[in-house]
């Protein structure tokens, strides 16, 4: 494998396919996975372009509603991964989430335990996941620095110890990707092993609509969605997105897009195309050494 100059190698040499193996090798030895009812359906994605290759999978198991693996591969060129795990309501886990698009020119990354619930209004959540795992980012922040500006709604979805990055995709790279992305799935796992389930009503519908929030958020504005349109079609594409990666946007709540990011409302009632109403913004990595949160409110919010 050649490695080194962008665009060596890729395609060949780099896979997301042994991410998604290890992965979920390593939840077997936890739980017994069983196969989720979206798997069948998606199977076998037919493509526009016949040099790319979909593998969807998807599982439940006790404590976990859904664990679902994309990875979309293009000979030499595109390497998509999209790898996430949501959690039973009873639980206030959060939400494993890796994605990354390699092309031969970069790699876009997000590594994270998205939180459910805001980790600068919500000091207890904070506390309970995260304040434990700011070593993750010692290890990680020099090889997988901050990835510069980002859109700007993106960071109420992160946490304190989120990887988001620009690689140039060469066979360094992908294997301390490959390191960060076993050590956040294995801290993930070590999570739910120890979770305990909620029995206040409230707090299993809390946990619920933020997760349906989620769901809801990335099922309308995923990044990755002009990409999946372009290989598979518009209709294929929506029924991934909404049935399969972001599955519980149509079953988990009954709120809309526009009820919970009222931001996006147009005069007629509709909702904006525009993936971000607040720009790029945050050049820096806007949590300090503790993971409190330095970024101002240049306009989250
Ligand atoms: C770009 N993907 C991005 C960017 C981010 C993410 C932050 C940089 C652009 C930006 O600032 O928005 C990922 N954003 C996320 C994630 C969350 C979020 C994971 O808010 C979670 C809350 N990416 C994929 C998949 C594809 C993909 C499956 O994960 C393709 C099928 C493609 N991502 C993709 C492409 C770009 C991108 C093509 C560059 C184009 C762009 O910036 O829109």
């Amino acid at each position: 494998m050649s490695g080194g100059a962008a665009g060596g190698g890729l395609g060949a040499g780099f896979s997301y396919q042994k991410f998604v193996h290890v992965a979920l090798e390593q939840t077997r030895l936890r739980t017994a996975l069983a196969t989720h009812p979206s798997q069948e359906k998606f199977k076998f994605i037919k493509t526009n372009e016949d040099n790319s290759v979909f593998n969807a999978l998807s599982f439940s198991a006790p404590k976990i509603r859904l664990l679902r693996s994309l990875t979309i591969e293009q000979k030499n060129s595109v390497q998509v991964l999209d790898f996430a795990a949501f959690s039973e309501p009873e639980y206030d886990l959060p939400i494993f989430c890796a994605n990354a698009f390699t092309s031969p020119s970069r790699s876009i990354v997000v590594l994270d335990l998205n939180p459910l619930f805001d980790t600068s209004e919500h000091k207890d959540y904070r506390e309970k996941y995260f304040m434990n795992l700011m070593p993750l980012i010692d290890k990680y922040s020099e090889l997988l620095p901050w990835g510069g500006k980002i859109t700007s709604e993106s960071l109420r979805f992160f946490s304190p110890v989120v990887i988001w990055t620009i690689l140039e995709p060469t066979e360094a790279n992908h294997q301390i990707l490959y390191s960060a992305f076993m050590d956040y799935f294995k801290v993930w796992l070590e999570l739910m092993d120890e979770a305990v389930q909620e029995t206040s009503r409230e707090k299993i519908d809390r946990n619920r609509e933020a997760q349906h929030k989620y769901l809801t958020w990335r099922a309308e504005k995923d990044p990755g969605y002009p990409l999946l349109k372009k290989l598979i079609g518009e209709c294929a594409a929506k029924d991934l997105v909404r049935e399969f990666l972001f599955e519980g946007v149509s079953s988990l709540g009954t709120k809309s897009f526009l009820e919970y990011f009222p931001e996006y409302a147009q005069e007629d009632g509709t909702v904006n195309k525009k993936r971000s109403m607040a720009g790029k913004s945050f050049e820096a990595r806007p949590w300090d050494a503790h993971g409190q949160f330095i970024g101002g409110d240049a306009g989250v919010w």
